[in-house]
């Protein structure tokens, strides 16, 4: 039997029974690997952390693009940061009035992969309202004179090549190139284990320091660490609150994010309260 093992902390490991290695490759950047798996069929993993997998990757894509979607009305031009695997970019293009997305990914060989392995989620990398860019995402907002509505930053965790998306450089050019009342949407780690808990805390604590209004909302992702995930909210103007279409949004038949799910993503536990204060 084999198994793949990602290490969650010091003393925890969370491993999912694989059927083989589909595809391996050492970046320029980082280990790339596809696996293809029982319970959560095909996966990616770089440098031995889950990205994405075919059976739970529509919570996290759904939810980092839809909330932002539906409390901003008239989004139409986009910056995607990371995003490799395309499913940020798939979630987008449901939106027909959205006129452009610019994704900048820094490493090709993620693209290239997903679509050839993982088609389900990188089916629509290629479609005409979506600009590719490889380059550093740190280096294109520090010079890009375009301006967006919308960024998402779908990147890995803190560490590795993702490091610098979670600097204040990085959230001041974000800030400098979103409209007067734009947002920006980033992946914001675990509140439970201690590790990424810290990480949490310093994420959030740099996004308020640079926009007026900068929370978190969650979302339950079963192959990441503890499976209780965050992503951060922070806004120029607009408080997280849904102003969707509630017409359009039944007509996406999407398969987490709904009007209630949007107004409980940003209830927040106790702890979690307290760790931000
Ligand atoms: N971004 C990675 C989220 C962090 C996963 N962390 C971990 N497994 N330790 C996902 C990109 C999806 N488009």
């Amino acid at each position: 039997m084999k198994w793949f093992t990602e290490y969650w902390t010091d003393n925890v490991k969370f491993s999912i029974r694989i059927k083989k290695l589909v595809y391996t490759k050492e970046t320029k950047f980082q280990k790339l690997e596809i696996y293809d798996s029982y319970e959560f069929g095909r996966f990616l993993t770089l440098d031995g952390y889950m990205m994405v997998n075919e059976k739970d990757e529509f919570i996290y894509h759904e939810m980092i693009v839809h909330v932002p979607m539906n409390v901003k009305p008239n989004v139409k031009n986009v910056l995607v940061i990371g995003g490799g695997d395309g499913g940020t970019v798939r979630e987008l293009l449901r939106y027909n009035d959205l006129e452009s997305i610019d994704m900048v990914e820094i490493d090709e060989e993620v693209v290239r992969a997903c679509q050839e392995f993982l088609p389900l989620i990188a089916h629509k990398l290629n479609d005409s309202k979506v600009n590719l860019i490889f380059a550093d995402g740190i280096e294109y907002v520090a010079t890009t004179e375009k301006s967006y509505d919308l960024i998402i930053v779908d990147s890995t965790d803190p560490i590795g090549p993702g490091a610098s998306l979670y600097k204040n450089q990085f959230y001041k050019d974000c800030y400098r190139i979103l409209t007067e009342d734009g947002i920006l949407v980033n992946q914001h780690e675990s509140p439970y284990f201690d590790d990424t808990r810290s990480e949490m805390k310093k994420i959030n604590k740099k996004l308020r320091a640079i926009f007026p209004l900068a929370t978190v909302y969650q979302a339950f992702i079963p192959t990441y660490p503890s499976g209780h995930w965050l992503f951060g909210f922070a806004s120029k103007k607009f408080t997280p609150d849904y102003r969707g279409n509630t017409d359009l949004l039944a007509k996406l038949k999407l398969r987490y994010y709904n009007q209630e799910v949007h107004k409980g993503s940003f209830a927040l536990p106790n702890y979690v309260k307290e760790e931000l204060r």
